[in-house]
């Protein structure tokens, strides 16, 4: 597989970045992960609009201009011959000396990886997930706000880690309030008698393009959709639970801290959005 860093493609043994570099230091850098379905690439400009903002907030300057950057997507996926693709782009303050201040760095580094996607097991989707809360909380929004997809991701990974160790799938992370804000990679969808409801950006909540896909999605069949403060209660009493996410799709959750939700099974609006998105993808 063949990886673009800054200009050229290398091959994957070649594929380095400088120890150096502030991404690897201190996660100072930027992501996005996006999806490739039978050669269009899904939602391609809402994914350079968060990347670019990200960057923005950090004040990084991206080296390419958006347009740059999808033709070296486009690029990779072709030198690579994928039709079917994950996408990792990445963008690092580059090299620097040691110590924090983003001055002493210089070069930007724009990295795209693409490779096969390694899906989700089908049996994720057809008897759903388990997941639990994580005493770890999602970063304060005046810390970091969620809100920038940076190379920053150990709030999240310790997260993960208590689901790992609990033998769940996925970790439900809650804001200082208590309230829910989202999985550890994955946005998060409660159905109660026929209403949509999913937390409010101001929640402390990456805003996800697959969640922003899905409440439109929901909107047009006539699914009411409130963008509104959770708490553990809500998931509890809830009709159906599901996630979003680029890697996941759409992938139903049927437990939470070991009570079933609902029927305990996947529920039926989360199967007709998710054949909704699966259409969308392959439109
Ligand atoms: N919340 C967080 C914290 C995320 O990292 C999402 C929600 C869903 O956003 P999108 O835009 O994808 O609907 C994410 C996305 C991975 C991986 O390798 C993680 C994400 C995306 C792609 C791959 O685990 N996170």
């Amino acid at each position: 597989m063949k990886v673009y860093i800054s200009g050229t493609l290398y091959e994957q043994d070649e594929a380095k970045i400088s120890v150096y570099d502030h991404g690897f230091l201190y996660g100072d850098g930027v992501f996005e992960g996006i999806r490739c379905y039978n050669g269009k690439v899904f939602k391609l400009q809402e994914h350079l609009d968060r990347l670019y903002e990200s960057a923005r907030h950090i004040c990084l300057e991206i080296p390419l201009s958006k347009q740059q950057f999808a033709d070296a997507i486009h690029m990779t996926l072709q030198a690579n011959k994928l039709r079917d693709a994950y996408i990792r782009a990445v963008v690092t303050r580059g090299a620097g000396y040691l110590g924090l201040d983003p001055r002493k760095t210089s070069n930007p580094q724009v990295i795209i990886i693409t490779d096969t996607i390694a899906l989700y097991p089908s049996e994720y989707y057809e008897k759903g997930l388990e997941i639990c809360t994580a005493a770890t909380i999602r970063n304060h929004p005046a810390a970091l706000n969620p809100r920038i997809k940076s190379l920053n991701y150990l709030n999240n990974i310790l997260a993960k880690l208590e689901a790992v160790r609990a033998g769940c799938q996925e970790a439900l992370m809650l804001n200082h309030k208590g309230e829910i804000a989202e999985c550890t990679g994955d946005n998060i969808f409660l159905v109660k008698r026929g209403l949509l409801r999913t937390p409010p950006l101001d929640a402390g909540i990456l805003e996800g393009i697959t969640r922003n896909t899905v409440i439109e999605l929901a909107r047009k069949s006539g699914i009411e959709v409130q963008e509104i403060a959770l708490t553990r209660h809500d998931v509890f009493s809830a009709d159906e639970c599901f996630l979003t996410g680029t890697a996941a799709e759409i992938v139903p959750v049927v437990k939470c801290d070991g009570r079933p939700i609902g029927a305990g099974v996947p529920g039926p609006i989360t199967r007709m959005l998710r054949e909704q998105f699966m259409a969308l993808t392959r439109e």
